[in-house]
């Protein structure tokens, strides 16, 4: 089936595709690039080992022993490309008003010219690989097809791991002549003839560029996750958040779960909160009180859409785990440590065992006296700097979840009952509060605030604006986005619609630790949830929303004082009064694109607190 072609191209191809207008891209691609060779990826086991295989050689990859990780790899990258750029992360709109206030943006075909003579000989020296894949399920009723080019074996290798990629993909976009996004990257790095490459190629100049006119993605200089595995943030969010504007549907940065309660009644939960800020976690979580049970549908991209029954629907387009390592251990996310077991999996910037294991803060209480850090350095207790990149990441296939619900595997998704949006506050945000409607729930998303963490570059512990935790995803105008949710529920039937809460694991008391046990307690307030949407707990008014009676948060068998849960649960108004200039001055930012709606809330935000 893979057959040489015949022109007289000069870069040699192991396929040439059906899909004319594909073809022409792939072709265009390779004459500006002039990669040596064009790999179109098959996505088979066979395949999978020959890439590795070459990882290995090329010092790219180290192979973990056989019996402790299978099939698994440690990777280290340069020590400069380490997590997302947003600096350098455009939304090139045709309008300028179009990408709004919170993102970077350029005209689309100065943006070209710029990366054109950036790509121009930028693949030279190295393999060009296609890798078609598809977003959610081939089967649903409109697969949201796309097609990655890229220079970098790692992320073919990581693609093949969060998301369907392969030979049934192409056969399907070219079977139905279907759309699809081109996705184009390079490293930005070749080879002169005879020049050894590097185990990390890169480049100092990047950019991360969405066209969402074209549904189109440019991707240069980075071999880091969201840079550069371009079917997560770039599609699945900038692009798809774009989309769903266009169509009436949602792309955001949740998680999706499934909780049963003792009596076994089924709801389904997606929660917003940002980068490395415990969606992860959550999707995975070991409920604490007896008899509740989680099981994972998603763990970063929801994409939902109103059912025939007017409910809110959500699928998870992603097909693995590009998870935090540093926290996760098997007191923390024993779920996770399960699903890594299995093996079939890439760990990058994380330390290295001398018996060819992989190990990272947070995973064992004591580390071992001997490991190799994330820069390749001797490491041992006592030295200065941690083992692991605090953003060094697993990629695992999200099938070995042990928890896996089985409903990941219905392309029509599973109705939500409760959106929870949560961010990382040490203050103000009481650990669970319920919005009184939808329109005060969309309040409370474009209001959440989060401090900054290592996912990106940057300063990290900045307290900053994060609405519905995709300030770094929203492929348009944030006020149209507000807009956008807002018109969710006006144009549907509210009454369908999940109840929103807003909640905040980290708060801190005076001395600095966490008020909130967090990890598997979060059951209970995943419990309370429930109970609430079932109308058999009480909740109290305050000026910011509804927060649990007394009595209505299970925390039986918790071993925290209840001095510590009030402080936890604390709708503090003076500290309420300080956030009110900053989300005005957040407000102001959208002029006549906020909604007004939103407005209103923040007046009767301020009276509340007045009174
Ligand atoms: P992205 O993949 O970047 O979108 O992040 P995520 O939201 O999935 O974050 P993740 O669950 O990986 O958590 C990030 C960090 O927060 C990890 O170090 C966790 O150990 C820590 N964390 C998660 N949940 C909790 C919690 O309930 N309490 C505390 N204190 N830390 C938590
Ligand atoms: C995030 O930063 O929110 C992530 C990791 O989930 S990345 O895919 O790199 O964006
Ligand atoms: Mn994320």
């Amino acid at each position: 089936m893979a057959a040489d072609i015949t022109t007289d191209d000069p870069i040699t191809s192991t396929y040439r595709s059906s899909h004319g207008q594909l073809q022409a891209w792939v072709d265009e691609v390779a004459a500006l690039t002039k990669p040596d060779s064009i790999t179109w990826i098959e996505g088979t086991p066979d395949e999978w080992t020959r890439l590795t295989d070459e990882l290995v050689e090329a010092g790219t990859f180290v192979r973990l022993d056989e019996t402790k990780k299978p099939n698994s790899f440690w990777c280290a990258s340069d020590p400069t490309d380490v997590a997302r750029v947003e600096d350098r992360t455009f939304i090139c709109s045709v309008d300028e008003s179009d990408a709004g206030p919170t993102n970077n943006w350029m005209a689309p075909a100065d943006m070209k010219r710029l990366m054109t003579d950036l790509y121009d000989g930028s693949m030279r020296g190295r393999t060009m690989f296609v890798i078609p894949f598809v977003m959610g399920h081939i089967d649903s009723e409109h697969p949201m097809f796309g097609v990655e080019i890229t220079d970098s074996a790692y992320v073919v290798a990581s693609m093949t791991v969060m998301a369907r990629v392969g030979r049934q993909v192409l056969d399907k976009i070219e079977a139905t002549n279907a759309a699809y996004v081109p996705a184009l990257h390079s490293v930005g790095a070749p080879l002169a003839p005879g020049e050894t490459d590097v185990p990390w190629p890169c480049n100092d100049t990047k950019y991360i560029v969405q066209f969402p006119e074209e549904r189109m993605i440019w991707s240069y200089g980075s071999g880091y996750g969201g840079n550069a595995l371009l079917g997560k943030k770039c599609y699945s969010l900038r692009i798809a958040s774009v989309m769903g504007r266009d169509e009436g549907w949602l792309a955001e940065h949740m998680l999706i779960l499934k909780l049963t309660s003792p009596e076994n009644e089924v709801k389904y939960i997606a929660a917003a909160f940002p980068s490395a800020c415990g969606k992860t976690n959550l999707a995975m979580v070991e409920p604490t009180i007896p008899g509740w049970k989680v099981e994972t549908l998603g763990d970063d991209i929801a994409w939902m859409r109103i059912g025939a029954d007017g409910r809110l629907y959500a699928v998870n387009p992603e097909f693995g785990l590009f998870g935090v390592a540093p926290g996760t251990g098997w007191d923390t996310n024993a779920n996770a440590m399960r699903t890594i077991a299995q093996g079939n999996s890439v760990f990058t910037n994380v330390a290295l065992t001398d018996d060819g294991d992989v190990w990272w803060e947070g995973m064992t209480e004591d580390a071992p006296a001997h490991l190799t850090d994330w820069k390749g350095r001797d490491w041992t207790p006592e030295s200065e700097e941690l083992s692991s990149h605090p953003n060094s990441r697993f990629c695992t296939p999200i099938r070995q979840c042990p928890i896996l619900a089985p409903e990941y595997d219905d392309p029509n998704g599973v109705p939500i009952d409760a959106i929870l949006f949560g961010g990382r506050r040490k203050t103000t945000i009481p650990l669970v509060t319920e919005a009184r409607d939808w329109t005060h729930g969309t309040f409370m998303g474009a209001t959440l605030s989060s401090e900054t963490t290592a996912a990106a570059t940057g300063a990290v512990g900045v307290v900053r604006r994060d609405p519905m935790a995709m300030l770094p995803f929203i492929g348009y105008d944030a006020g149209d986005y507000f807009s956008h949710w807002i018109s969710m529920a006006k144009n549907n039937d509210e009454s369908k619609f999940p109840k929103v809460f807003y909640v905040n694991w980290f708060r801190r008391d005076e001395d600095g630790g966490f008020l909130w046990p967090g990890f598997g307690e979060n059951s209970r307030v995943l419990k309370y949830v429930v109970e609430r949407i079932e109308g058999k707990v009480d909740a109290v008014e305050t000026p910011i929303g509804l927060v649990p009676a007394p009595g209505a948060l299970d925390t039986d068998g918790l071993d925290v004082s209840d001095e510590q849960i009030a402080k936890a649960l604390a709708v503090d108004v003076d500290e309420w009064k300080a956030e009110i200039p900053q989300i005005n001055d957040w407000f102001e930012k959208f002029g006549d694109k906020l909604p007004a709606v939103l407005w209103t809330e923040l007046d009767g935000l301020k009276a509340r607190l007045e009174a």
